[in-house]
Formats: structure tokens, C-alpha cells, sequence
């Protein structure tokens, strides 16, 4: 279904961690430009984040932190749908009756399963297993068309293709079968100290990334300690990944390709280059951290907000999930019966 002829997109970040650089030049940019030509539904996916435990009063106050930090990166109420995922339980009801068409083969061969099942070894619960499920559920619930992910949501995406054919095959076409779209090679942020590694806003140490809230001070200090290789040239090479994410950066957020960012900085060393680099990211977020600061003190207005996409998301949620329930045998909900 496509609401005024757009497609529709739908994307999320889970309220884990502090987001990051990464997660905007990944996501949060592209969401911001992609407004105008699709009709976008932005999740914070506080029901993913808790197969990790989470502080509950921690977990609520990330959750709003995390939608004004959408808003304050240009997500504009008016044009797209901004929600959490828990205050629209139709996300809950489906994933439970996708549970019922997956097989465990399917969820046994995810490879996410496998590399939180390690990190987190002493809480391995059946949400962690489940969890692409639910995503399925995000997805599908809203026809979505297109869906912008990582390559490491790559194989979760194909697993939602594959649970909607299934379901359509068995009753008749009720969900869209979503594309996914992977943004431009290169736009994979790396770990300042570890650039062999993506940059992962849950990673324990904070000097691993730049949040999107670190304050001038920090982003010049975490710059500075960044990895960079033997050598003095700024130039990106397969060999030289702290030098090349450090210069991705720096391309990704100054739209300069690369090979005129190595020009430009022939003569520079690299404690020039990251002196720089570190001015255009505390320049990048100064107008998201202004912005970010008036709305995180209006709470009222961003609750109002969150109430007004939760009950634009249930409207939608709700048409699908009706069709479901009758698809699948299910009685008619009795408050619904004449
Ligand atoms: N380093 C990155 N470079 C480019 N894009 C990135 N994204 C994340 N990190 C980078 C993009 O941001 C969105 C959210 O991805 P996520 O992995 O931070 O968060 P999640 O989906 O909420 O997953 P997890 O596993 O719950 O996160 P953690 O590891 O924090 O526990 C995606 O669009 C991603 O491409």
C-alpha cells in the first residue's frame, strides 16, 4: 500500500548505548533527506533493547533522548510518522503470530544470534533468538517498501522476505515484501581505537566512538587518541583503516570524496588532519546539540509528538493486523462485534 503515492520506508535504532557519528552518517542523515520522497516511519525500538537487561528508568529516559535526537537531526513530525515501538502493541501481536511461521532452522543460521549469544553469554534468552521476528513484525505490519539497514541487518531483512512470502503463499497477498536499502559503500564508520571493528554506540568504552551529544572538549580529545597507522600521509588504503576511517568521516560529512580530501590535505601530518576533522564533526553537531537542548527541556512536546506518530502507527498497524486475524482463523474481537 502506498499512502500519496510514495513508498513507504520504515527504519529504527534500538535505545542502547549512546547514538554515535556512525549511526548518524548511517542513518539519522539519510532518514532526514529521505523524508521528502517516501513516506517514512521512524521507530525507536525500545522492545529490541530490552533481550539485553536494561535499567527501566534508564531505558525510559533513552527512549525520549533517542526520538529528540531524531528530531533534533531533522526528522520533521509533519512529513514522517516519529514512534516508540512499545506504545503500539500491534509490534508484540504480530511477532508472536510470525513466531508461528518461521522455522528454528531459519532463526538457527542468523548470524547476529551467534555473536550476541557470545557477547552477552549469561543472558541468552529467547528474545535474542526471536528477535528478527519482531523486526519482521516492524517491517511488515507497515507494508513497508524500502528499508534502509546495515549490512549486518542483512540476512534479517531477507528473513522477513522470506516469513511474508510464506504467509502470503499460504492466504493471499497480505504484506508488501520490502526492499532493503544499504547506503553507498564506504559509509561503514569504524572504532576510533579499533578500526578493524565497526563503531558501535554500545561499546563499553566511549573513546571507541563520537556520540552525537559529546561536547567540543570530548570530540577533540577522542580525535586526537584515535588510531592512525605507522607513517605520515593522509591517504585511505586497505592497509592504513584508521587513517581511511578518519578520512570517511571527514568525506561523509563534508560531501569532498575522498581522493580530494588526499589532496587537499598533501602537505598536512596527521595531527593537522584530525585538528580539522575534529573542528568539521563539533561543527556537524553543534546545530543537533542546540536544537537537541530545547527539545530534551520541553518533554511535553516531545511526549505530544510521541503520542501523535504512536496513534498514526496504530492506525496503520491496526489494518494489517486485521487482516491478519482474519486470514488466519482467528474470531473477530468481540469489543468489534455488533
Ligand atoms: N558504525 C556505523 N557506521 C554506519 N552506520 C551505522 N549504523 C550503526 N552503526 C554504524 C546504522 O545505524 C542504524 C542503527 O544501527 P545500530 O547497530 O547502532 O543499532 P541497532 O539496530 O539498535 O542494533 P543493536 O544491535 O541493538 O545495537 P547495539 O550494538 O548498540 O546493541 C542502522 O541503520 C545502522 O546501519
Amino acid at each position: 500500500m502506498k499512502i500519496n503515492n510514495k513508498k513507504i520506508l520504515l527504519s529504527g535504532v534500538a535505545p542502547t548505548g549512546n547514538l554515535t557519528i556512525g549511526n548518524y552518517i548511517g542513518a539519522l542523515k539519510n532518514w532526514s533527506q529521505m523524508q521528502a520522497h517516501y513516506d517514512c516511519l521512524f521507530i525507536v525500538v525500545d522492545m529490541h533493547s530490552i533481550t539485553v537487561r536494561q535499567d527501566p528508568s534508564t531505558l525510559r529516559e533513552r527512549s525520549i533522548s533517542f526520538a529528540a535526537q531524531y528530531l533534533a537531526s531533522g526528522i520533521d513530525p509533519e512529513q514522517s510518522i516519529i514512534f516508540i515501538q512499545s506504545n503500539v502493541p500491534a509490534h508484540a501481536e504480530l511477532a508472536w503470530i510470525l513466531n508461528c511461521f518461521t522455522n528454528v532452522g531459519e532463526l538457527n543460521r542468523m548470524t547476529q544470534f551467534k555473536d550476541k549469544a557470545r557477547k552477552y553469554s549469561s543472558n541468552v534468552n529467547a528474545g535474542l533468538y526471536v528477535y528478527p521476528v519482531l523486526m519482521a513484525a516492524d517491517i511488515l505490519l507497515y507494508q513497508a517498501n524500502i528499508v534502509p539497514i546495515g549490512d549486518d541487518q542483512r540476512q534479517h531483512l531477507e528473513l522477513t522476505r522470506n516469513i511474508a512470502s510464506r504467509f502470503n503463499n499460504l492466504y493471499g497477498k497480505v504484506f508488501q515484501i520490502p526492499e532493503a536499502y544499504i547506503s553507498r559503500a564506504g559509509a561503514r564508520i569504524m572504532s576510533l581505537l579499533n578500526p578493524e571493528r565497526k563503531m558501535d554506540k554500545s561499546d563499553l568504552n566511549s573513546n571507541n566512538y563520537i556520540a552525537l551529544l559529546d561536547e567540543p572538549s570530548v570530540v577533540l580529545k577522542k580525535i586526537r587518541q584515535a588510531v592512525t597507522d605507522s607513517g605520515r600521509e593522509i591517504k585511505a588504503n586497505k592497509t592504513k583503516l584508521g587513517i581511511s576511517n578518519l578520512l570517511t568521516i571527514y568525506s561523509c560529512l563534508s560531501g569532498i570524496p575522498i581522493a580530494k580530501l588526499e589532496e587537499q590535505f598533501k602537505d598536512e601530518n596527521y595531527a593537522g588532519f584530525k585538528k580539522e576533522l575534529a573542528e568539521l564533526i563539533i561543527e556537524t553537531l553543534r546545530p543537533i546539540q542546540n536544537r537537541y537542548k530545547k527539545l530534551i527541556g520541553d518533554k511535553e512536546y516531545i511526549l505530544t509528538i510521541l503520542k501523535q506518530g504512536a496513534e498514526k502507527a496504530s492506525e496503520r498497524a491496526e489494518r494489517t493486523l486485521k487482516e491478519v486475524r482474519e486470514r488466519i482463523g482467528f474470531v473477530p474481537l468481540i469489543t468489534k462485534i455488533q
